[in-house]
């Protein structure tokens, strides 16, 4: 349909004071039955047509105010009443919704023996008419009804408040009231026959809240990292924000058909099954973390979205970024701070620098779009945390802390905007933060440059730094930011250099006091006195911002930071851009040799038996996309990733001997634990292996099998897995179909089988991820099993690049099918062609002519046409 603006936003003409919701499940004919009161908005436009939304709705009944309306009124996505009473009144609404047919998996629909619902952002409107948008709060209280045998569960959101037969039937029903006024995206219901871990939470007020992770039958024993994950959160963000829980009830539901990773319901979260399932024999330590990470956001919304909602989706980054921020904040405190800021940091530049980079990119408050759904991407997520770890960069913490304490107290039960959120700041440090909101409105990643001169004489360092962002679609121009660089000088013996500046070209107090310089003008010059000579500045300390810094700093000075300085994440950086330069010089002309390398990685190593998860960081090379953004046009991704495995062969074979030590030494290692000890040592001995393997596939083939056999967890295998996925060759087959074989009736488990082999760079595996397609195992109806197989080749850097094409026309051919069925789906698939233009010619046509026979075809969605009209734009 037509574009969305945030420029055309205009207060709901209507209220709703109270909704009565009346659901009689049905696996093919469900009946609601809506009871609005609703009354005019005093500031909006007096006697306006009153216009619910719908989306496929067929209404069976109409009443206002106890007198019937013509049915005619309402149209599959819209009930439009003229003119409608001037004061209050009720408007009765009917509809009979069909949840099995229901492949979009928005609004109510089948997974598995349950009923269940995802309505944000628009899936309200697929269960009855209504003022769908987050700026409309209202009560909700829900009676759900259903066959007592076909589902003895019957879960809403709020407060359980009865519950009984339906007499003379098999049916029963419960009643459920939510005090709290929310948005009918937060809406949920979920029915069917699931069993419980129940456990209890009691909040700092003195609430007894009575939690629940519901499952299917026989998974309950899979639950109880999920449960004991949800506690820590409740106590964290007591301890850390001062948000206490506020229902009686705590239910998380894990379902096994749900597009994305999980929904924040008031009092009534629903997840994907990978995000709550976990035992050490089934799941890996990232599987673990992620459990944590996603209990803990779903939970932290009850504050940040729920309480405070927002505006219009143009906010969704109030919400988003608010709570990613503090899921990071979480998850940082409960394992090693320094490796998840690298971690995140990871993810960040993978797919929010990629995002960023190409057609898709967006500002963090976009202002216009056709497909909502579009827009839950890592811009509006992942930078909108960035942002506001900037924010308390640049205020500090005692302000950051006032600054939140008065949004939770101004903005309580209101839809909020970005602006809002930001002012709190604002009013809390007396700082002036307009400058900084262009961070909201600009799109595309600063590249910050360092370049230094030392002055032997005067003993003084010149940092001159300067900024600036490449256009993005729909904005040619941009204004400087203001970037904090977190900042240190490091001596060459790695002692910190005290920090001094002159009068001119000096830093400020406040600059002085939190080790940050505020680069908020294009060009800006810096003069550091009394500097020993050889100091290197250590810049953008723990990413203070998301830029692309660009220094001069030699491969020596990079070597002394790896080694030295005091930030870990830029000991990591270091080593990352080390690494970065040495793969990039092979693959422009075969230059490269990894052995000037030799000690510091060998001392890695042996920091690896006291810091294993950091070492693993390291040992990591940057990701082939990194590289290929690094590189920046005319991309060959075979060429990248020649160069990247020659790298890595290399590092292997010198390093061989520790690498062995390294792996005996685990080997040894006591029963699994999921702790972020016992998962950084994992990690370090699968780097190690990965290594070894590069450097001599024999030797790591052996270890690899070995390991794979005898592994007590899935951590383990599926690294096994992984590095013999990599080994062509009969042993490799023997692995993936005993790995089948063993584990065929756990779908998170065969989801890794699915998603290693499209990972596989060579040739063949286009013909294997075909064939896959017709695996018994595989289904286009799981979005799961459909990102196991088709997202991770359209990961995979070399095949989906196939320089013929053919990987290009699989994803498209998938894309086109899923559409019709799944459109979130196939658009999320669509994100395998964002950094196209990157490409060398040959491919970028390739690849261009495929995103153009998908925008040819007929019935497109509104989510496909706007990723492939916007990726061709
Ligand atoms: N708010 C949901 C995402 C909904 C996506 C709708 N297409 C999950 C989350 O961010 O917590
Ligand atoms: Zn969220």
């Amino acid at each position: 349909g037509q574009p969305v603006r945030l420029s055309d936003y205009r207060v709901p003409d209507y209220l709703v004071d109270a909704v009565a919701l009346d659901i009689s499940l049905d696996r093919t004919a469900t009946r609601v039955r809506s009871t609005l009161r609703l009354r005019p908005n005093p500031e909006g436009v007096a006697g306006a047509p009153l216009d619910l939304d719908g989306d496929e709705l067929v209404a069976t009944a109409l009443r206002l105010d106890g007198a019937a309306l013509d049915l005619a009124l309402a149209t599959p996505d819209r009930l439009t009443i003229a003119a409608p009473p001037a004061g209050p009144f009720v408007l009765e609404v009917e509809t009979v919704i069909d949840p099995t047919a229901n492949t979009k998996l928005m609004g109510l629909y089948r997974s598995g023996s349950a009923y269940c619902t995802q309505c944000e952002a628009e899936g309200f409107r697929r269960i009855t008419y209504y003022l769908d948008r987050p700026d409309v709060l209202s009560v909700f209280t829900t009676r759900i009804e259903a066959e007592r045998d076909d589902a003895p569960v019957l879960l809403g959101n709020g407060n359980p408040v009865e519950a009984g037969a339906v007499e003379g039937t098999g049916r029963h029903y419960a009643v459920w009231h939510d005090p709290h006024p929310k948005p009918s995206y937060l809406f949920a219901v979920v029915s069917g026959r699931l069993d419980a871990l129940r456990g209890e939470f009691t909040t700092s007020e003195g609430r007894r809240v009575a939690l629940a992770i519901w499952v299917e039958p026989g998974k309950v024993g899979q639950a109880g990292y999920a449960l004991d994950a949800l506690k820590r959160s409740m106590r964290w963000d007591e301890d850390a924000f001062g948000r206490a829980y506020d229902l009686d009830v705590f239910n998380v539901v894990a379902v096994s058909d749900f597009n994305m990773g999980a929904m924040e319901n008031k009092g009534l979260n629903v997840f994907n099954d990978k995000y709550v399932l976990a035992s050490p024999e089934l799941a890996t330590d990232a599987d673990y973390a992620g459990i944590e990470t996603v209990i803990a956001h779903e939970y932290f919304h009850n504050w940040t979205g729920n309480r405070i909602t927002c505006r219009d989706w143009f906010q969704l980054s109030l919400k988003e970024g608010l709570t990613v921020f503090r899921d990071q904040e979480f998850s940082a405190d409960q394992r090693s701070r320094p490796v998840k800021r690298i971690a995140d940091v990871r993810v960040l530049r993978a797919r929010q620098f990629a995002e960023d980079g190409g057609p898709m990119a967006h500002s963090v408050r976009p202002d216009s779009y056709s497909e909502i759904n579009n827009f839950y991407t890592a811009t509006i997520y992942e930078k909108g945390a960035e942002i506001i770890r900037m924010v308390r960069t640049l205020v500090g913490p005692d302000a950051f802390a006032r600054g939140l304490q008065h949004y939770f107290d101004r903005f309580d039960g209101t839809a909020a905007t970005v602006e809002d959120f930001l002012g709190c700041f604002a009013e809390a440090s007396g700082r002036d933060l307009a400058p900084f909101f262009r961070w909201y409105v600009q799109a595309g990643t600063p590249r910050v440059t360092a370049r230094t001169h030392h002055d032997a004489a005067t003993r003084t360092l010149t940092l001159d730094l300067a900024q600036d962002t490449a256009p993005t679609p729909g904005q040619g121009e941009k204004l400087p930011f203001v970037v904090p660089l977190r900042f240190g000088l490091v001596l060459p013996d790695g002692a910190e250099q005290p920090v001094r500046t002159g009068e001119d070209d000096g830093l400020s107090d406040a600059e002085l006091a939190n080790d940050t310089i505020e680069l908020a003008t294009a060009t800006r010059r810096i003069r550091f006195e009394d500097v020993e000579p050889g100091t290197i500045p250590s810049l953008l300390r723990d990413f203070s911002a998301p830029v692309r810094l660009v220094t001069d700093a030699t491969d020596a000075d990079l070597l002394t930071l790896m080694t030295h300085d005091t930030d870990a994440f830029n000991r990591w950086d270091a080593a990352q851009t080390v690494l970065s330069r040495l793969i990039i010089a092979r693959v422009r002309d075969g230059g490269g040799d990894p052995e000037a390398l030799r000690t510091v990685f060998a001392a890695v190593v042996r920091t690896g038996r006291h810091d294993p998860a950091f070492a693993a960081q390291v040992l990591a090379l940057p990701s082939e996309g990194e590289l290929a953004r690094e590189i920046g046009r005319d991309v060959d991704p075979d060429a990248v990733h020649a160069a990247r495995e020659a790298v890595r062969g290399a590092v292997g074979r010198m390093l061989a001997a520790e690498f062995r030590a390294v792996i005996a030494e685990g080997a040894a290692a006591g029963p699994y634990a999921p702790d972020a000890a016992g998962a950084g040592r994992r990690a370090f001995r699968n780097a190690a292996l990965s290594l070894l393997a590069a450097g001599d596939p024999a030797l790591g083939a052996a270890q690899a099998r070995a390991q794979f056999d005898g592994a007590d967890n899935m951590t383990d295998r599926v690294a096994a897995l992984a590095v013999l996925s990599l080994i062509p060759g009969e042993a490799r087959e023997a692995a993936f179909a005993a790995f089948y074989e063993r584990h065929a009736a756990e779908p998170l488990v065969i989801d890794k089988w699915f998603a290693l082999q499209a990972s596989i760079p060579e040739r063949s595996t286009v013909d294997r991820v075909r064939r896959l397609l017709g695996h018994p195992a595989f289904t286009l109806g799981v979005p799961n099993r459909v990102y196991a197989l088709l997202g991770a080749f359209g990961a995979n850097p070399t095949e989906f690049n196939r320089p013929d094409g053919a990987g290009y026309d699989l994803v498209a051919d998938a894309v086109v099918t899923l559409d019709g069925r799944n459109p979130q789906v196939a658009a999320r698939l669509l994100g395998a062609f964002r950094s196209w233009r990157l490409l060398e010619p040959g491919r970028r046509a390739l690849a261009e002519a495929a995103l153009k026979r998908i925008a040819a075809g007929p019935d497109l969605s509104a989510d496909v046409r706007e990723i492939t009209s916007r990726s061709l734009g």
